[in-house]
């Protein structure tokens, strides 16, 4: 088995989170925050069979876009704007993780 950790944009949060519903992986919706942007995201956690998880990835990969999302002027505690000369950034489509499970228990 492997833990599958995938941080989607929110924008896209719905309808991956129904495809995989809809092809019965289970999963854990949690609603996170991107450090650098500092703006919401969501990442999904998700202990899948090793032979399924090159589908689940597929599924994630087929419904989470690309896309430009404005950086806030100031970045950090101290750190100056800097947007003027880079005022977007390329976000997503997904960050994805995979990794092993040692031990899986329901009780
Ligand atoms: P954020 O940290 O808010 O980052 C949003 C986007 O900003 C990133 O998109 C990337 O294009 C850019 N970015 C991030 N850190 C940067 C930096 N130090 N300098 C310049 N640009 C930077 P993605 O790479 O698609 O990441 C989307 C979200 O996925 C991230 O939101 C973060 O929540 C998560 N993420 C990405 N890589 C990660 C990693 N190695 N470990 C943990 N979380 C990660």
């Amino acid at each position: 088995m492997k833990m599958i950790t995938a941080i989607v944009n929110k924008k896209d949060a719905a309808e991956v989170c129904d495809a995989l519903a809809e092809e019965r992986f289970s999963f854990t919706k949690m609603a996170t925050t991107g450090g650098f942007l500092k703006s919401g995201n969501v990442t999904l956690l998700m202990g899948v069979e090793d032979e399924k998880v090159e589908a689940a990835i597929e599924i994630i990969r087929k419904h989470c876009a690309q896309r430009m999302e404005p950086m806030p002027s100031v970045v950090g505690a101290g750190v100056p704007a800097f947007s003027y000369y880079k005022a977007e950034v390329l976000v997503g489509g997904a960050t994805v993780f995979v990794s092993p499970v040692e031990r899986f228990e329901k009780m």
